[in-house]
């Protein structure tokens, strides 16, 4: 079978360098004659992403659950052409894909949180309004990235570059509890070994994380691309349909 793309995903903290590393990351591969297309989540021009970007900029408030599905559905609506633009020998370079929505939804927690009393002492405790299983359900068989990055950026980094605090999510609190749900994502793609996982430290000179992205890169380009099928996401149906068959 000929080789195929590789598909990079690039995740992170909001104000982390994720579309400036994402854009470099493409010049780099079109001056090595490698095919390649960028592509960003959410795709605030399709009809769906379009009621994101009104929801981003909290010009329209939607339920939780809603506007998780709709995350989600924006990158279904691309899933086949990704899978297609792969098979056909394109790398993708992906500024933001399912992690991000599992993160920043997973991480959201009730404006008033709860406290118990402990001897003398209150404990806060964040109530979470969507559990980490419900916000990664939708996700499931999505395409997997072969390599993500996830770029770290210290809440300090973040504030000093410009425009932060302009969006929704936009704040201390919630990129704390982002940045947590992302290394649980990490841990279980690791472990899946569906995928590479790479974390870079996005306080660096932007020119230093860039050369660390094509140090990882560049395995791939060497290689001519990746052997085997486009992966999915947390797909079990395999597996399910392998134990089923034993009981036939
Ligand atoms: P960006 O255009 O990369 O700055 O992303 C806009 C904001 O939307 C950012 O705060 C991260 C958030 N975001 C991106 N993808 C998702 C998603 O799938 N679900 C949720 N809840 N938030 C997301």
């Amino acid at each position: 079978m000929s080789k195929r793309g590789a598909f990079i995903a690039i995740e992170g903290l909001d104000r982390s360098g994720k579309s400036t590393q994402a854009s470099a990351l493409i010049k780099r591969l079109e001056a090595a004659n490698v095919p390649c297309k960028h592509i960003k989540f959410p795709d605030r021009t399709t009809p769906i992403g379009k009621m994101i970007d009104s929801y981003l900029q909290s010009k329209t408030e939607l339920d939780d659950h809603v506007i998780h599905l709709l995350f989600s559905a924006n990158r279904w609506e691309l899933a086949s052409s990704i899978v297609k633009a792969l098979e056909e020998g394109t790398t993708v370079v992906c500024d933001r894909y399912a992690f991000s929505g599992i993160a920043f939804s997973a991480a959201k927690v009730l404006p008033r949180e709860t406290t118990s009393k402990d001897g003398d002492s209150t404990i806060p405790i964040p109530t979470h309004v969507l559990s980490y299983e419900w916000c990664r359900a939708p996700e499931i068989s999505l395409p997997a990235p072969d390599l993500t990055f996830l770029l770290e950026v210290s809440p300090e980094k973040a504030e000093s570059r410009g425009g932060y605090g302009e969006e929704r999510y936009e704040n201390k609190e919630v990129q704390e509890h982002v940045r947590q749900v992302f290394d649980r994502i990490g841990e279980e793609i690791e472990s899946s070994g569906v995928g590479k996982w790479v974390v870079l430290d996005a306080d660096l000179d932007k020119d230093e994380v860039e050369q660390s992205v094509w140090d990882e890169v560049k395995p791939f380009i060497e290689h001519m691309g990746v052997s085997g099928p486009v992966r999915k996401l947390w797909d079990k149906t395999r597996e399910a349909a392998m134990v089923d068959a034993l009981y036939i």
